[in-house]
């Protein structure tokens, strides 16, 4: 045989198979063999050259060895060994969206920031919410800080707001940041637990650094297991600065606020949702924006100038201390609207770099330590994930205004400037000399530094106070909200194996509230409370509670965004049905049906409905509220069904409002062990508008003390 004959193995003839409604071509070992038809493209290499057999090596003989020479394969397989850039180190597990940030009115008075200099001006944003502790596997539901990172695209460069739903940081300087993660994280022999802070590494290293105590109370609290994002509140955290036209700096505190208004899970039912659903937040936002519920949340401002930071209880230079809303009110200006998915979750959300070194004109650092060792952290964080200095080149990452300078070469170099000159000054005049400086640029704020000040390394006395805002945040919450600080507190310190740390955590909980280091000193079985721990000052009794930092105490202003589960059966009743189904579309909630099979359930007037979830997939910890509409057999073959017995009592022991038939109320009773007033039977259309006034409460809290005594 010749070189250049055709073998006669090789089988370029196709057959066609048919799977049930597919008729597939096939090749010579039954394998599907798709093909390019009239109006599909092409497959390529990524050189372009077009495929022929996408599904067999190149081999010596049918059955033979593997040809090196297998051009196509080699660079298929070398990609996708490749897929994988590094993860960040935190907030590794992460969500985005697009959208726009409107102007409300002219910011002019307080700042030269083009994006707040016109009314009603859209600019275009990303945004990120993220984890911290866990790595990019992990689940949605972790008891920890959310990351709220926003990108605005303005017409003078990107701004990078990189805030949390948290107002305050565990430290005060950046040198600890690496210590703090590596305590928190997952403990480096051993590698668990997977996001989260219940273990010894991480309360060791708390229980030694007193400033983390109030974020600490914030992570203990329900602001560490939020419903979604879009039901957060956001924070910058550090004091910025706002630079007017002629220079006037202004100190400023950003904050973010949601309209559907602040809700958390309870902590049982976090458990449980990482279980059925680790992707509970990012599904959430997907569904909302995918289905024209666009999440929005205000912009607040907290402005202050030189002689109120004087005056004030607390360094505002400090991270571990807030402003609170009493004492300053949040100025809103502005309005956040998600209202797009990426197209590509890697390319624009797991490549989109934020640097809190990404500044405008008109805005400005402050010196406090955390965020000065930020702005070095970022950008050479960046470095490392993005794999070079031209990740600003990716499209989620580059400018929307024209921009231009001298930079050029190195890896993946996209937009190298035209022309023969790369540098000035140069003499090569308008056309061809490229880009100058100008007035309009960046200015950093001229602000003094202290008088014959030395460098030190040395922690300014003004930050020792570490228990009074601790003390502050805790006397700030409803009941409820204190004896959950407190159950989080005894459940993290259960799960630390060694004794001393959770005594000398007490000792530090003795500074800031005397019931809750009683409570939890009863809640791990101490026999006897430690010495306070020696503080560097003694906390402060006279900040009076405030409000705002509660979330119960301020509730969402409507059900809207809400979701609620219908268990339903074959020969419930339609008309309750459909009563509960139109009430929740005047309320702008959300509907899902969970059944016993997952095609659905015909109702007492033969309509079909179809289900979202088989009752194994669908436990009522994904719902806001649930309703259980069951014929009497339908509630009869649920009582053997281990899931629906489950579905009733977690509602019941979340607090849930529950809206019933008159047919399921004998499972209802045994699978809850009880009836209370949020447990509403759904006779009529006048009892479905009762039972959808009473979920604007959103949990029935009067349940708590019976279902979590202890
Ligand atoms: Fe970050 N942080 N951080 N952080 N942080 C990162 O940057 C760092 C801090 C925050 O969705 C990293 O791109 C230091 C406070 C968010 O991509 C890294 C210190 C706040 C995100 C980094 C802090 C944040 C990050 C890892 C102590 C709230 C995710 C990957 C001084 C105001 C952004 C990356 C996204 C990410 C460093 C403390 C928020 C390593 C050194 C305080 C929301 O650069």
């Amino acid at each position: 045989m010749s070189n250049n004959t055709k073998p006669s193995t090789e089988a370029d003839t196709l057959t066609t198979a048919t799977f049930v409604d597919v008729a597939v071509p096939q090749g010579n070992g039954g394998e599907t063999r798709q093909q390019a038809e009239e109006g599909v493209p092409v497959l390529t290499t990524a050189q372009g050259a077009p495929i022929s057999d996408d599904q067999n090596s190149l081999k010596v003989g049918a059955r033979g060895p593997v040809a090196l020479e297998d051009h196509h394969m080699r660079e298929k397989i070398f990609h996708f060994d490749h897929e994988r850039i590094p993860e960040r180190v935190v907030h590794a597990r992460g969500y985005g969206a697009h959208g726009f940030f409107e102007t409300y009115d002219s910011l002019a008075d307080v700042t030269s920031a083009d994006l707040f200099q016109r009314a009603g001006e859209q600019t275009p944003v990303f945004v990120r919410f993220s984890t911290v502790a866990g790595n990019k596997g992990s689940f949605d539901l972790a008891r920890d800080v959310r990351g709220f990172a926003v990108k605005f695209y303005t017409q003078q460069g990107n701004w990078d707001l990189v805030g949390n739903n948290i107002p305050v940081f565990f430290i005060q300087d950046a040198i600890k940041f690496p210590d703090l993660i590596h305590a928190a994280k997952d403990e480096p022999d051993r590698a668990f637990p997977q996001a989260q802070t219940a273990h010894d590494n991480f309360w060791d290293f708390i229980s030694l650094m007193p400033e983390s105590m109030h974020m600490i109370m914030w992570t203990m609290s329900d602001r560490a297991i939020p419903r979604g994002f879009r039901f957060m509140e956001g924070f910058g955290v550090h004091t910025f600065r706002m630079v007017d036209a002629a220079g006037k700096s202004t100190f400023v505190k950003f904050h973010w606020k949601p309209k559907l208004g602040m809700q958390s899970v309870v902590w049982n039912e976090a458990v449980k949702i990482n279980g059925a659903d680790p992707d509970f937040h990012r599904r959430d936002l997907w569904n909302a924006i995918q289905s024209g519920d666009f999440p929005e949340w205000e912009l607040g401002l907290q402005l202050f100038d030189e002689d109120f930071a004087n005056k004030f209880d607390f360094d505002v230079l400090d991270a571990t201390k807030l402003i609170p809303e009493e004492i300053l009110p949040v100025r809103i200006v502005g309005r956040l609207v998600l209202n797009r998915m990426p197209d590509n979750f890697f390319a624009e959300t797991e490549q989109v770099a934020f640097c809190t070194s990404n500044i405008v004109p008109g805005l400005d650092f402050t010196n406090d330590p955390l965020l000065q060792g930020r702005n070095f952290s970022y950008l050479d964080t960046q470095l490392k994930r993005l794999g070079g200095p031209n990740f600003t080149h990716i499209p989620i990452n580059a400018p929307k205004c024209p921009f231009h300078n001298f930079q050029q070469d190195g890896h993946m170099a996209m937009t190298n400037p035209k022309g023969r000159v790369n540098f000035e000054p140069n003499s090569y005049g308008l056309d061809e000399g490229g880009p100058r400086e100008s007035a309009v640029g960046f200015k950093t704020f001229p602000e003094p530094v202290e008088d014959g000040a030395a460098k030190m390394r040395i922690r300014p006395e003004s930050f020792a106070d570490h228990y009074s805002q601790a003390r502050q945040f805790f006397i700030s919450q409803t009941e409820i909200e204190q004896k959950h600080i407190k159950d989080a507190l005894v459940f993290e310190l259960s799960r630390v194996e060694r004794p001393a740390i959770r005594v000398r955590v007490v000792s530090h909980l003795l500074n800031i509230d005397q019931s809750l280091a009683s409570g939890v000193a009863a809640g791990l079985g101490l026999k006897e409370l430690p010495a306070p721990a020696q503080a560097a000052k003694p906390t402060r009794d006279d900040l009076p509670a405030s409000d705002a930092l509660s979330i119960l105490k301020n509730p969402p202003p409507s059900l809207a965004g809400r979701k609620i589960g219908v268990l339903l059966s074959d020969g419930a009743s339609a008309d309750v049905f459909n009563a509960v189904t139109a009430a929740a579309d005047m309320n702008g909630v959300v509907v899902e049906i969970i059944a016993p099979m997952i095609d659905g359930v015909e109702l007492d007037d033969g309509t079909w409905v179809k289900a979202h979830y088989k009752i194994d997939g669908g436990p009522s910890v994904l719902f806001d509220a649930v309703a259980i509409l069951l014929s009497a057999e339908g509630a009869s073959l649920l009582d053997k069904k281990a899931a629906a017995r489950d579905f009733i009592a977690d509602a019941f022991a979340h607090m849930k409002y529950i809206g019933y038939s008159a047919e399921a109320l004998p499972l209802l009773e045994k699978a809850a062990g009880g009836l209370d007033e949020a447990c509403v039977e759904l006779a009529s259309t006048a009892a479905v508008d009762v039972y959808f006034q009473a979920l604007t409460a959103l949990r029935y809290w009067a349940r708590e003390p019976l279902v979590n005594a202890i």
